[in-house]
């Protein structure tokens, strides 16, 4: 039993990024960020909410996910006594979209009742691996010198999987240059939309790097170009904006729009409909791997007890702290082992490890709701 949540806070974090991560749509320099906390039954859950703070990647901003949290989300939530996170992810469906609003509530609920079951996310969830492979997630640089500093230092780092995001004037020279410096290592490019099918000579240039797989290279809305992208490739692709649900996964498999599947909790509305997505794959034998949002410690803990399941077969986008941030919130911070994989977390909830000062040094506004 989850039971009554009595009270809602939202935290607006903002914590300054060790290097500045630009994409084919933006440039960032800090990480901000909604924290939710939910207390009931005297204990409190934390979550996070990985929208930007402009709508640049999905429809979502950090103002419009406060407003439906404060307005619709929170206010349904307070109302009644919930048996488990999978009852009130349920309960919220008719709220049309707004995914990431809802995954970050739906987290800290998950938080509280990991420590209600008195068992880890990565338990209650069945993921039965201890440690997970990860990989690095690297943006694009001012010059190539620049670019291949970061991936010298990643390789150093211990990572084994270079994710390289690209754009139109910074794609095939930059992945063949990566290649030819380092054949060994697991490689691969996201597009975060950023071509049309009119690009793909450029996809067919990269088809000898021996690419694990190209992410979301066109547009964010779509399925159907993908399948005849997917038609004229070798090399897979994986789709990150474009699924936001079970059900879009399902459509996406059935055109082969793709045959790779990045799962980021928040994108899709939460850890619960993560795990449909998961399942859906699994029973179709489609690889899938934990995607990120540059997220805080709260949001990175949970990730990774998501990518301890069996169908996640594919480093993720889930990189030590220190990648990130000079100081994370928690503490211990998210660590990289030699052999390039991270421990999953094994305690209850966040064990402890969310240090609040770091919180309140970092927060900008709060709020707090209750009935
Ligand atoms: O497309 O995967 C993406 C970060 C922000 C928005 C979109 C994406 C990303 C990343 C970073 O690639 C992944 C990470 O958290 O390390
Ligand atoms: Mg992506």
């Amino acid at each position: 039993m989850l039971g009554l949540i009595e009270a809602v806070e939202l935290r607006l974090i903002s914590m300054p990024l060790v290097h500045p991560f630009e994409t084919s749509f933006m440039r960032e320099t800090d990480k901000d960020c909604i924290l939710v906390r939910a207390l009931g039954s005297g204990l409190e859950g934390w979550g996070e909410v990985v929208a930007m703070p402009e709508p640049l990647y999905n429809e979502e901003t950090i103002a419009t996910c406060w407003h439906m949290l404060v307005d619709f989300l929170i206010p349904k939530t307070l109302r009644r006594a919930w048996k488990d996170p999978g009852e009130w992810a349920q309960a919220m469906r008719p709220l049309r979209r707004n995914y990431m609003a809802k995954a970050g509530l739906e987290g800290a609920l998950w938080d509280l009742y990991s420590q209600v079951q008195g068992k880890s996310l990565a338990q209650l969830w069945g993921g039965r691996r201890s440690r997970v492979p990860v990989g690095v997630s690297l943006g694009i640089e001012a010059s190539m010198p620049e670019l291949l500093a970061q991936v010298e230092q990643a390789v150093e780092a211990g990572y084994r999987r270079i994710k390289l995001k690209i754009k139109p004037t910074w794609d095939v020279a930059v992945v063949r240059e990566v290649r030819r410096l380092y054949p060994q290592i697991q490689l691969q490019v996201d597009a975060n939309s950023a071509y049309t099918l009119d690009d793909v000579e450029v996809f067919r240039a990269m088809e000898d790097l021996d690419l694990l797989l190209i992410e979301q290279p066109l547009a964010h809305d779509d399925i159907i170009d993908h399948a005849t992208l997917q038609g004229q490739l070798a090399t897979a692709i994986c789709l990150d904006e474009s699924i936001h649900s079970r059900d879009d996964c399902r459509k996406a498999l059935q055109l082969q729009a793709c045959r790779i599947i990045n799962i980021k909790p928040g994108r899709v509305g939460g850890f619960c409909e993560s795990l449909r997505i998961h399942e859906l794959c699994q029973s179709h034998g489609v690889p899938v791997w934990c995607g990120g949002m540059l997220e805080t410690g709260v949001g990175r803990l949970q990730n990774l007890a998501l990518a301890s399941l069996d169908g996640f077969t594919l480093p993720g986008d889930l990189s030590a702290s220190a990648r990130y941030f000079r100081e994370d919130i928690i503490d211990p911070p998210v660590t990289l082992e030699s052999d390039g994989c991270v421990v999953v977390p094994t305690h209850v909830g966040l064990g402890g490890r969310l240090d609040l000062s770091r919180v309140e040094h970092y927060c900008q506004k709060m709020e707090l709701i209750a009935k």
